[in-house]
């Protein structure tokens, strides 16, 4: 179990960041082939079977096959320029994204941006927000206004694997939550 997390995290990696490392191209919509993929993952090396259970026991669902299950993508968190081909969606009146406080100066004065990523990850709520913030030091979790937001006309898109993604959150539509 433990080899597989590691194997997945990898994955991610690769599929997400760093295709390169393990010496194989994405293409336009994020596919990587699953031969190539298992070649040349050498740090990690695992079965065709064994990706299965990875992609299958993912708890957030990160990863897909292709129809023909030739092809595997990560469902969103991209670095790379890449058009997963998301689906716009309709959000709830509020979401949540947790940060860490060092990067709160910044934030009042840019908003969310996705910095690495193509896109600003938002929670559906405050437990996990705070739990994503925490990955990058003392949590600061901010509510989204995203009725305000969709009245302004943003776009909000849902990944296949439900996280709710938008290219800037101006600080107008944010509020710190305080924690109790
Ligand atoms: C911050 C995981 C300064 C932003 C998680 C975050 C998530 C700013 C950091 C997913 C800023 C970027 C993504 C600004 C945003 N000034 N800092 N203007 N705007 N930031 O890792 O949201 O397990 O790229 O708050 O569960 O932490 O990998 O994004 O702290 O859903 O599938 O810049 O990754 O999912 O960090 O995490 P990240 P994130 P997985």
């Amino acid at each position: 179990i433990m080899d597989l997390n590691r194997a997945s995290r990898y994955l991610s990696y690769l599929l997400r960041h760093h295709p390169e490392a393990a010496g194989i191209t994405l293409d336009a919509h994020g596919w990587a082939d699953v031969d190539q993929l298992l070649a040349g993952m050498k740090k990690h090396r695992i079965t065709r079977a064994q990706l299965e259970e990875i992609v299958a026991a993912d708890q957030k669902q990160r990863y897909a096959f292709d129809e023909r299950r030739t092809k595997i993508r990560a469902n969103q968190g991209h670095s790379i320029a890449v058009d997963v081909e998301l689906r716009e969606g309709e959000p709830p009146a509020r979401l949540w994204h947790g940060s860490a406080k060092r990067f709160a100066a910044s934030i009042e004065v840019q908003g969310l941006l996705p910095q690495s990523r193509l896109y600003v990850h938002l929670s559906t709520d405050v437990q996990t927000a705070r739990k994503v913030g925490a990955r990058h030091g003392e949590p600061i979790v901010y509510e989204i206004d995203c009725a305000a937001m969709r009245r302004d006309a943003y776009v909000f898109y849902l990944s296949q694997n439900g996280v709710w993604l938008i290219k800037q959150v101006p600080y107008r539509y944010m509020k710190e939550v305080q924690e109790r």
